[in-house]
């Protein structure tokens, strides 16, 4: 199941109010799922410095929730489009998919506190619907 006109308009009306603070919502969120998700630290285990305001976690932070926006461009074809990149995390960073949900939980609940005027439930329910299926497709190249 794709996605509506009036789902795709309302998912890059709202990237385009946040998208200056991408850096801010991609930082924010990847600290989060390190303190409240520690499991998740397996995979940085090779930085020097796994805190939430080290440099490593801001710019990965960034480089994951820029990945998620930029996603947007592919709506009508994400397992086709985000292939390479789940082919990157499937198979050379081995990363177990749970972990695609706990990012996105986690960007959610910072983008909840960065914009409680714009988080509506409807923005609410379409992000969701967005993030969960970049997860999945994401997935894709797992089996
Ligand atoms: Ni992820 C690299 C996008 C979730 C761990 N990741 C990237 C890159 C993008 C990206 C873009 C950079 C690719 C490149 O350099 O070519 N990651 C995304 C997206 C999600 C996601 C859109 C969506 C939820 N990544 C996760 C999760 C983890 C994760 C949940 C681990 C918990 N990603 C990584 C690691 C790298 C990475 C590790 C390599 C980083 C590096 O610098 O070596």
């Amino acid at each position: 199941m794709g996605f509506t006109a009036k789902e795709k308009t309302l998912i890059k009306t709202f990237f385009a109010t946040i998208s200056d603070k991408t850096q801010e919502i991609g930082h924010q969120s990847l600290a989060r799922t390190i303190v409240v998700y520690p499991q998740t630290k397996t995979y940085f285990a090779h930085w020097k410095d796994l805190s939430p305001n080290s440099p490593n976690v801001k710019k990965h932070g960034y480089t994951v929730v820029k990945g998620l926006m930029d996603a947007v461009d592919m709506i009508d074809d994400l397992v086709g489009g985000l292939l390479p990149l789940s082919e990157l995390h499937a198979f050379r960073l081995r990363i177990d998919p749970a972990n695609f949900k706990i990012l996105i939980h986690n960007m959610l609940v910072v983008l909840a506190i960065m914009y409680p005027n714009e988080f509506t439930p409807k923005v609410h329910v379409t992000l969701d619907k967005y993030c969960a299926k970049v997860a999945l497709a994401l997935s894709d190249k797992y089996r």
